[in-house]
């Protein structure tokens, strides 16, 4: 099949000639199609029988450019064979979290697959000030069951570089190189300033030789260690949600990277929108304890659920190294050791991620709704400081957390929660 960009006027001739949708439209000439035109990258239909409109399914096709800046910027459809992956592999680990995927192709650089009609996306959520009491158990479930069986720990040698060959995603890579861990810490012409920064703002991201140090580090490790196979961008706009269920969305950005970048991009994000909810609640006409709070507590939970989930694998399913190698006396404690040692090599690289992850959305060019859409300049101001403090604590003094509550701590140092 010869690639076409769709459009609402021609999704319903598409959808006609695929066998499968047959069983999803009772009548498939009576289709009504909204483009949702949200995304950075891509465009995402939705797709409903008139009549019925239960019959539903969504299209995301990616198109040979970068939305967000236009047809002068591209970007390689090839993309979409990397998020068709990365959702075989999801759906393998973790069904309950990831949408049905109906239909893909690689030739169209498409996949059609569920419409959540009774979730929505969890950002959008959250800026409404909406609780998730069962958020932090299914990431954090996501987050061990996808990314587990792709580490050394689980795969033989050779099967994972294998799996590495097929995820190599330069293209994307190379944006998050760029828009996540260098231009925000320069005067980058792709970077974008509200009228109220200051010259001092942008020197204190700018300008500090230990933070371009720290950033260069997780630069580094975010283009070296590709310990798993990633989401890759697990903001929580990747995430939909009602009080019951999770999936997770959007994994283009899959690749073999540092298990902390994704956990960190969640964990940053929630931070993100602590910081934005100082301002948020009183909008809402709330008190912002009860709220913040549980942004922290999930923050929490998470990490703590991370850690024990992926531990829990590792013991169950310990299969690259042969049981001899701890068949000592003592080898029960070398293995626990060995977990213990590697889980707090990714609590450090998950703070020094979600601090990047944080920052890039103050002055880079893509920013998040919770912060940019704060009407008053001067609040919206207050609250990017408080970020930045933050994320620069965080990255700078990666290495000194010795748990999640120590990082929540230091989040209410600079914003009390009340
Ligand atoms: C140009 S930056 C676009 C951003 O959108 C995606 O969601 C990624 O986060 C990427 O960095
Ligand atoms: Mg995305």
């Amino acid at each position: 099949m010869e690639y076409r960009q769709l459009s609402p006027e021609t999704v319903p001739g598409f959808l006609k000639d695929i066998p499968i949708m047959q069983k999803i439209f009772s009548d498939l000439d009576d289709l009504e199609v909204e483009e949702v035109g949200d995304g950075n990258l891509n465009f995402v239909y939705k797709v409903r029988q008139r009549k019925n409109p239960e019959q539903t399914v969504v299209i995301k096709q990616a198109v040979p450019f970068l939305r967000i800046v236009g047809e002068s910027w591209p970007l390689s459809r090839t993309r979409m064979d990397f998020e068709i992956q990365a959702l075989e592999h999801h759906t393998k680990y973790c069904p309950q979290h990831v949408p049905q995927i109906y239909y893909s192709s690689t030739d169209m650089s498409l996949v059609v697959m569920q419409n959540l009609t009774r979730h929505a996306v969890l950002r959008g959520e959250m800026i409404l000030g909406k609780i998730f009491p069962k958020l932090a158990e299914h990431i954090s479930s996501f987050l061990a069951n996808t990314i587990f069986p792709t580490t050394d720990w689980y795969l033989t040698g050779g099967e994972k570089k294998v799996t590495v060959g097929r995820f190599i995603n330069p293209e994307l890579c190379k944006i998050t190189e760029d828009f996540v861990l260098t231009n925000p810490y320069e005067d980058h012409e792709t970077n974008v300033y509200h009228d109220e920064v200051t010259q001092a703002d942008k020197d204190y991201l700018q300008q500090d030789s230990q933070l371009k140090v720290a950033i260069a580090e997780m630069k580094y490790t975010f283009m070296n260690h590709s310990e798993a196979l990633l989401h890759g961008d697990l903001h929580i706009g990747s995430i939909m949600v009602n009080e019951e269920e999770t999936y997770v969305i959007d994994p283009e950005f899959a690749f073999f990277g540092p298990i902390g970048f994704d956990v960190g991009a969640f964990i940053g994000n929630l931070f993100l929108a602590y910081y934005a909810h100082e301002v948020r609640q009183p909008m809402l006409g709330r008190e912002p304890f009860e709220y913040r709070n549980w942004i922290l507590r999930t923050a929490e939970e998470t990490w703590n659920k991370f850690q024990s989930k992926f531990e829990a694998n590792w013991v169950a399913h310990e299969q690259n190294f042969p049981h001899s190698y701890w068949s000592y006396p003592e080898g029960r404690i070398g293995f626990a050791l060995q977990r213990q040692r590697f889980l707090s090599h990714i609590f450090e690289d998950t703070i020094g991620f979600a601090a990047c992850k944080m920052m890039r959305r103050i002055y880079g060019l893509a920013k998040v709704a919770d912060i940019a859409e704060i009407p008053d300049l001067k609040a919206r101001l207050g609250v990017e400081r408080n970020v930045m403090r933050m994320a620069k604590g965080m990255v700078k003094q990666r290495s000194a957390f010795r748990s999640i509550e120590e990082l929540t701590a230091l989040a209410q140092e600079i914003s009390p929660l009340s």
